[in-house]
């Protein structure tokens, strides 16, 4: 805490003490007015909503910055080793709430507002979202963020500033609709533009090669190219404020902004075609999710944040410590996916051309330095670059990378590794279809670790795709199962709860989230059961509300509400679960007097604007929801809601309310997930397969307070073996029989009988995700979802169970062991 006393186990006592709450009400108002007034430059007369939340962000700021700054200087007089995390995308999301509830100023700010007539929770609102990522991979570097300053490492998170983050969804029609989104059209109050920290970032061009006396080759890199890398900060805090750390991202500049020969000659466009080029590298995120991007632009951007990035650790290496071979030693970099894996050729072609360190020497540090985290094993996903692209892009790392690899291929072949096959598979250089450049193999070579993101997962990393080296390298793969910031995903998502927790347990579970498991004694203690209900409740109330809103649907706070929001992608089968739907759908309306359990069917998620039968998914799932919703038929037993625009907020508002959390990719795709652990904290119950963290999750919440169901990854890949003709399995299955030819009839689509035709056809002939081998499995373990429902005792202590079971998967324990076991921190 601020003060450093110990807390009384009530909720507010998480935030201050009565007499500290007093006085920091009255400072808050203070601040907050002078910011309103000075900085805004308006008075509370006038001032909007924005301007009341600029002015609070602000003041919120202030109040980071001492410990920022302290935090720093710490850093340097410790001389620590220092950890960054290089990634791609950083899901940040909103930082007003987060930011209070850190420094536990969120109920003095609340006060202090009132005291103005401003409403906090509504300025919660007016915050735009940053979506600086596209889905799970973003939002964990920002859990880890979060940690790390929690766990006071000494920490930078390096990544790009786009302008635009990822495109905001519509739903017209039933269809998807992108358009671009605007995160900073009112500018950012978290951000520190640092326009004095600037680095030049090299592109094309030619290499010069020079003999040096002694006799050995030197290179110089001559680009053709120079864009410009400005850096922004935000800072980052830690829980109770002792520590922050730094999130630098960069954003791209021409080097001359304007040719004024050109303009002065009148050609006003053409005398800025430079800037234009140069600022398209931050424009926008690339809205690929668990798929490669493979353009031109998007090499671009990969190696300008990694460059400006590694520039930048350098020189602050070189300030402390004046010595390049002590690199390793005291700076960690962690490789998020291999986005940022020409991180390896980089700090060679630093090392060896720039710094002189011989090569030999160079790699030590290097693979002393990095480690990689692979994050997906779909084999459409892993990165390549066609090698013509990279010499014309960066022609001195194509020399790196073949020197690597040569050097890697001779070790083999001197230890006896003959075999052309492995020999082949462990190249750098894939020669199968045209040359193309491995980067999750330059990221495994220039790494002493690469981690897998849940057990199954890193397994399979071991088995699949890097096999061969695997063999070759024993030591080097291990695991680290994702957690997620319980401060964000329970203290902030779901205050009815943790208040809740905080009496019942004492607040200090939100210094140490072991102690949920004290819940355990109060499983079936009919008093909390019901405390735990209410607090559902309250949220499903709200959300009820919030889809009113949104897209006009009345929703029974009373019914089950059952929760699928992910990218859609064919692999997390949304298909499966529609299908489900409009089974139980087809049921309802052939069985009049049959009791089913109430249900609601909420879906979210954003499709990639290129992604078509992801696009289709959707239009089926709002196919489904307009013709179910509006069928008197149903009596109210079924709703099925696709809500627009999935993003971290509205997933702070809907995980807190769900009941049922749906995980059911396609055994063996989904790496690990993290969804499925903020439900799980919530109080959701998980219906899923045996896939990514799943499994880990089952392993402490138990069996009976679970729905599995499925194909194992092993029997997922010998079914495959036999055959992805689906023809025997839906004729097997009377129900998904019935259920196929109702979508196939245009039930759904009386406009376009045969919209979902080609959908039907995949299914039938080409099952790959074998959505319908599980059809039957996952309609039986959502009957007994429904078994469970009915008994409401059962499924509250459940609940209950899973709340008190998962302290494991807070990314301070992932944090803790990426510190321990990778950075030696
Ligand atoms: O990373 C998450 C995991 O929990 C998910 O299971 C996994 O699907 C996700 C290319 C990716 N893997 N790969 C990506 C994202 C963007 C891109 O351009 C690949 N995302 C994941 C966190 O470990």
């Amino acid at each position: 805490s601020p003060d450093g006393l110990q807390r009384e186990p009530t909720l507010n006592a998480i935030d201050t003490t009565h007499h500290a709450h007093a006085a920091n009400v009255a400072a808050l108002r203070d601040e907050v007015l002078s910011r309103l007034t000075y900085t805004v430059g308006k008075d509370s007369a006038t001032a909007s909503p924005r301007d009341w939340f600029v002015a609070t962000a602000l003041a919120t700021r202030d109040r980071v910055v001492e410990s920022w700054l302290a935090s720093t200087k710490r850093n340097y007089r410790e001389d620590r080793r220092r950890v960054y995390y290089l990634s791609l995308e950083f899901l940040i999301g909103r930082l007003l709430i987060d930011t209070l509830a850190n420094l536990g100023l969120t109920g003095a700010m609340r006060d202090a507002l009132g005291e103005l007539g401003v409403d906090l929770d509504k300025l919660r609102e007016v915050e735009p979202d940053a979506a600086l990522g596209n889905g799970g991979l973003g939002r964990l570097a920002a859990c880890f963020m979060d940690s790390m300053a929690t766990l006071e490492i000494a920490a930078v998170g390096y990544g790009i500033r786009y302008d635009h983050g990822l495109f905001r969804q519509t739903i017209k029609d039933g269809w998807q609709h992108e358009y671009p989104e605007d995160w900073l059209s009112f500018g950012n109050s978290w951000q520190f533009p640092r326009p004095e920290i600037t680095y030049d970032v090299g592109f094309g061009g030619h290499v010069e090669s020079a003999r040096l006396t002694d006799g050995m080759l030197a290179h110089v890199w001559r680009p053709g190219e120079t864009i410009v890398a400005v850096a922004y900060d935000t800072p980052v805090v830690g829980w109770r404020g002792k520590h922050v750390n730094t999130l630098r991202l960069w954003s791209a500049r021409a080097l001359d902004p304007l040719r004024l020969d050109a303009f002065n000659q009148g050609d006003h466009v053409g005398a800025l075609t430079e800037q234009v080029r140069a600022e398209a590298i931050s424009k926008v995120l690339y809205p690929s999710d668990s798929t490669p991007a493979g353009q031109e632009l998007r090499l671009r951007q990969e190696y300008f944040f990694v460059s400006a990035s590694l520039q930048d650790l350098i020189r602050r290496h070189m300030k402390q410590t004046g010595d390049i071979a002590k690199l390793a030693g005291k700076n960690a970099i962690q490789l998020n996916d291999t986005h940022p894996a020409i991180g390896v050729a980089e700090l060679m072609r630093l090392l060896v051309d720039v710094y002189g360190v011989d090569w030999k020497e160079a790699w030590k540090i290097t693979q002393a330095t990095f480690s990689y985290t692979n994050h997906t094993l779909l084999p459409e996903a892993l990165e390549t670059w066609p090698v013509w692209l990279m010499e014309k892009l960066l022609p001195r790392h194509m020399q790196i990378i073949y020197l690597i690899n040569a050097m890697h291929l001779d070790g083999l072949r001197e230890q006896g590794v003959k075999d052309a096959g492995v020999l082949s598979s462990v190249s750098l250089i894939d020669e199968h279809n045209g040359r193309h450049v491995r980067m999750g193999h330059l990221a495994f070579l220039g790494s002493h670790k690469v981690n897998g993101v849940s057990a199954l997962h890193s397994e399979l990393v071991k088995e699949t795709v890097f096999k061969d080296f695997h063999r070759l390298y024993p030591d080097r793969i291990v695991n680290k199962t994702n957690g997620v910031t319980f401060r964000r995903w329970l203290l902030e998502a779901n205050p009815a709860l943790s208040r809740l927790l905080a009496e019942t347990i004492g607040a200090a579970v939100f210094d140490d989230p072991e102690r949920l498991v004290d819940l355990e004694a109060f499983a079936d203690d009919p008093t909390f059961q019901q405390r735990y209900a209410a607090a559902k409740r309250e949220n499903k109330e709200r959300l009820a509300a919030r889809i009113f809103d949104s897209v006009g649907v009345r929703v029974d706070p009373n019914a089950l509400f059952d929760v699928q929001i992910k990218r859609i992608h064919e692999y997390k089968r949304q298909l499966l679960n529609v299908l489900e739907a409009v089974a139980l759908y087809l049921d309802i309306k052939s069985q009049p007097s049959r009791d089913f359990v109430p249900r609601v069917k909420i879906f979210a998620g954003k499709a990639a604007a290129s992604y078509h039968q992801a696009k289709l998914i959707i239009k089926l799932a709002n196919d489904v929801a307009r013709i179910v919703n509006a069928d008197p038929e149903t009596r109210g037993l079924l709703k099925v809601v696709f809500l627009p625009n999935y993003n971290v907020s509205l997933a702070e508002t809907i995980i807190p309310a769900a009941d049922l959390s749906e995980q059911i990719s396609t055994a063996g795709m989904e790496a690990s997930g993290t969804g499925n652990m903020k439900f799980a904290l919530n109080g959701a119950l998980t219906i899923g397969t045996l896939d990514g963290a799943n499994v880990e999750i089952r392993e402490r919440v138990g069996d009976d307070n679970i729905f599995i169901f499925g194909l194992t990854a092993q029997e997922v890949e010998e079914s495959r073996a036999r055959g992805i003709d689906a023809r025997e399995t839906i004729a097997a299955s009377p129900r998904l029989t019935e259920t196929l030819a109702a979508i196939s009839s245009g039930l759904f689509s009386p406009d376009d009988r045969h919209r979902y035709a080609q959908l039907v056809d995949t299914l039938t002939y080409y099952d790959h995700f074998l959505v319908t081998k599980d059809f039957d499995s996952y309609c039986e373990a959502q009957r007994k979802a429904d078994a469970r429902w009915r008994d409401q005792k059962a499924w509250r202590r459940s609940c209950i169970l899973n709340t008190a079971r998962v302290a494991w998967f807070s990314s301070d324990r992932t944090i803790r062991e990426y510190a321990e076991e990778i950075w030696k921190v």
